[in-house]
């Protein structure tokens, strides 16, 4: 199968197994996610699912879910939701999650900590023994004084020695091209840090980063995680927390 097809058979898959008439739903950002929002979208113009409203995670995910007369809301209104889906770029032993490769993850975290459930979905290549080396994690800052942000964030106990880089171009990281810098969906910028051994204390350095001065927010999404379906090449395993 091709990933494409995997990324279809994880995002179908979460929709199928977790989403019942009547819930509130969060909706993921990124190429996964994508497919657990169209299936949703079928599902409610099939009349398979009746009375949803959905929370999206990103302006795309709200136009993608828009294009889908998918019924939207927002926390504002809904602030319990019962189940939300999303991908990840990094998942390890402990369903810990690498978030924020697409430059959503503010909003993402904001609606997934109000969700019962939350279900991650990846193809197999984002499964890691440990966090950080396959993937930079992704922080986001206020503008003002960003490189001040920079080396603040790049120096703390748990991130001495990381390399600190300024998204540029698109705020995903698919798109990592252009001169400006890259600006997300709530008006910041976002640092990846690049590491070359695996995060020892993910938990810890989450606080740390959280307790920094001009971080908004992180990708370590720790403690979250109620089940991960995961599509490989033999097929798709499900594991729960
Ligand atoms: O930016 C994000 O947090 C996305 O969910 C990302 O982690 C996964 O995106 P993908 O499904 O396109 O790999």
């Amino acid at each position: 199968a091709t990933q494409d097809e995997l990324k279809q058979q994880v995002g179908y898959k979460a929709v199928d197994d977790y989403v019942k008439s009547g819930m509130v739903v969060g909706l993921g950002t990124g190429s996964t996610a994508y497919f657990a929002v169209e299936r949703l979208g079928q599902k409610l113009a099939s009349g398979e699912l009746k009375d949803i409203v959905a929370i999206p995670t990103s302006v795309r995910t709200k136009e993608q879910a828009e294009e889908l007369k998918i019924p939207l809301v927002t926390l504002d209104t809904h602030s319990k939701l019962d189940v939300a889906i999303d991908g990840a770029d990094e998942v390890d032993p402990d369903l810990n999650l690498v978030k924020g490769g697409g430059g959503a993850l503010l909003r993402e975290k904001m609606v997934e900590v109000c969700a019962d459930k939350f279900i991650v979905i990846v193809d197999e290549s984002k499964l890691c023994d440990g966090l950080g080396p396959g993937f930079p994690l992704p922080v986001e800052i206020t503008p003002f004084c960003h490189e001040h942000t920079l080396r603040l964030i790049a120096n703390l106990p748990t991130t001495k020695g990381c390399e600190a880089i300024l998204r540029m171009g698109s705020s995903s990281t698919n798109k990592p091209d252009g001169d400006e810098i890259a600006v997300t969906d709530n008006g910041n910028y976002i640092v990846d840090l690049h590491f070359k051994e695996p995060i020892k204390d993910a938990p810890k350095m989450a606080m740390e980063l959280k307790n920094t001065v001009g971080v908004v927010d992180h990708g370590l999404f720790c403690g979250m995680t109620t089940a991960v379906i995961i599509a490989g090449s033999d097929g798709i395993t499900v594991k729960e927390a």
